[in-house]
Order: C-alpha cells, then sequence, then structure tokens
C-alpha cells in the first residue's frame, strides 16, 4: 500500500519535471542545414535544401504596414549563410538611416550564451534591397558579403557572414531575423516583422534573439524539397528533455529502492 502511494507520487513527479524541462526549452529553432552558396543574388540549388522560416511577429508598427519575410539560412565551417525574399509593394530608400529604409536585419549569437553585451563575434547585420549593407557591433568586418536585387512583387538578399570561428555540426547559433518596411516610401519605417523575437530589443541585447539555429549536415541524397520549421522542430534540446527523463527514471528507481530496503531493514529490528 505504502509502495504504491510512493509510486504514484514519484510518477507525477517525472510528469511534472518532463513538462517543465519541455517548456524552459520553448524557444524558436530550425535546422540549419549545410551548404555553401554564392553569393550573386541568384538562388543556387543548394538553397533548396534549406529550412525556410518567416517573419511574422510585429514588434513595431501597424500590422497591416508590415513586410513578411522568408529567410533560409545554411553554413559551412566558417560561415553562416542567408536568403531572404521579401514581399513589398512600395520599395523605399528615402530616409537616410538604413533601418527606415525598406530593409532587412539579421542577427548572430555565434555561442548562443545569450549575453546581453555582444561578444566580439555576435552581430546584427543589415542589406537593403539596392544591397547596401552594414554591420554592428561587430568590429571584424572581413568576409562579410550581401547580394540584393529586385524582383517580381519584392526583393532579395544573399549574404555571408563569417563564424569568425571554426564550426561544426550540433553546434547551436542564436538567430533572427528582420524585415524593416517604409510602407509608403516617405522616408519613415511603418513596420517591423521579426521571427522570433522575444522583444524589440536585439539590436542591444542577444538574449532577447528568441531564435536558435542547430547545424546540421547536409542530406546525404537528393535533396529534399525546402520545409517550412514552425512550431516545436525536432531539435538538439529533444535530446535534452530525454536525458532529463531518463536521469528523473534512475532517481525515481533508485528512491523506490532505497525505500524497499529501508522498510525491509526495520522488519529486521
Ligand atoms: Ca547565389
Ligand atoms: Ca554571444
Ligand atoms: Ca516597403
Ligand atoms: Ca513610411
Amino acid at each position: 500500500m505504502v509502495k504504491m502511494k510512493v509510486s504514484k507520487v514519484l510518477v507525477v513527479a517525472l510528469v511534472l519535471v518532463m513538462v517543465l524541462s519541455t517548456a524552459s526549452f520553448a524557444a524558436s529553432s530550425m535546422n540549419i542545414v549545410q551548404g555553401t552558396p554564392k553569393i550573386d543574388g541568384e538562388i543556387d540549388a543548394v538553397w533548396a535544401t534549406a529550412n525556410t522560416v518567416k517573419s511574422e511577429i510585429f514588434i513595431g508598427g501597424d500590422a497591416s504596414t508590415n513586410n513578411v519575410g522568408e529567410f533560409k539560412a545554411l553554413w559551412d565551417e566558417d560561415n553562416y549563410y542567408i536568403l531572404a525574399i521579401v514581399k513589398d509593394e512600395v520599395i523605399s530608400d528615402a530616409s537616410a538611416d538604413s533601418y527606415q529604409q525598406d530593409s532587412i536585419d539579421w542577427y548572430l549569437d555565434v555561442a548562443n550564451n545569450k549575453t546581453v553585451e555582444y561578444d566580439a563575434i555576435d552581430g546584427q547585420f543589415r542589406a537593403n534591397f539596392a544591397n547596401v549593407s552594414s554591420v554592428m557591433h561587430r568590429a571584424d568586418t572581413s568576409g562579410f558579403v550581401t547580394a540584393a536585387k529586385e524582383i517580381d512583387g519584392g526583393w532579395l538578399v544573399e549574404a555571408k557572414v563569417p563564424f569568425l570561428k571554426k564550426m561544426k555540426a550540433g553546434d547551436v547559433v542564436g538567430i533572427d531575423f528582420q524585415v524593416n518596411n517604409d510602407n509608403d516610401g516617405d522616408g519613415v519605417r511603418d513596420g517591423v516583422s521579426n521571427w522570433a523575437a522575444l522583444s524589440g530589443d536585439g539590436w542591444k541585447d542577444t538574449s532577447q534573439f528568441g531564435g536558435e539555429g542547430v547545424l546540421v549536415a547536409a542530406p546525404a541524397a537528393k535533396p529534399a524539397t525546402t520545409t517550412t520549421t514552425t512550431a516545436n522542430p525536432k531539435t538538439g534540446d529533444d535530446n535534452n528533455v530525454l536525458l532529463f527523463g531518463i536521469i528523473a527514471l534512475i532517481a525515481a528507481m533508485t528512491a523506490v529502492f532505497v525505500l524497499k530496503g529501508k522498510k525491509k531493514a526495520a522488519s529486521y529490528k
């Protein structure tokens, strides 16, 4: 009877631990497939292997004046690559400030350590539809390349950002993507949309990026068709949850054995 009660309590505790551990890992996540595109504004075949996410979190302005961008990412040992396709009916760089122009921002926290201050190799990167680009926070801008052009119904940006360290499959980077939209061409930004942002403070606080990219190997066989990663994709975090569950289970079994032993010892008294 006592044993049954103890087991029930342990099962409830185990479920609670697993639910809580899942909740603590609820960041937006995408798998970033290995691949090396050429940065020329043309969409290479390798982009078809990359996952796509959309900027549908509206941080600033009227949501009706926000443009949604589609973003893809690839990686290799040295570089992080992005492709952005933005639907935009009125294209403008009337403002002297690049963030007020039709432009995209993308964010990179290389070690995914989510500090407030940007580390030296972290950065916020920007390019507008006319391929005017800039790098914020990161002093070393070597190897940063962008290509942009207008397309039917909007514009695209293809870009390369060196990680400034060697990366490997399994590494996780902190990321986000953003579209800045001047909706009426008056030189004032009307809307901002992000993929993962936790607030509008990503420009000064890497803990607010809200997104994680898991570097995964290139597909072995024929490239798969493009897929969209949305809610709770499978990531390395699932391994953490599983590990947590196994540890909790072992702890529970140990507790049962200890209690059993105690009961036995008591009966020998
Ligand atoms: Ca290309
Ligand atoms: Ca960092
Ligand atoms: Ca616009
Ligand atoms: Ca405007």
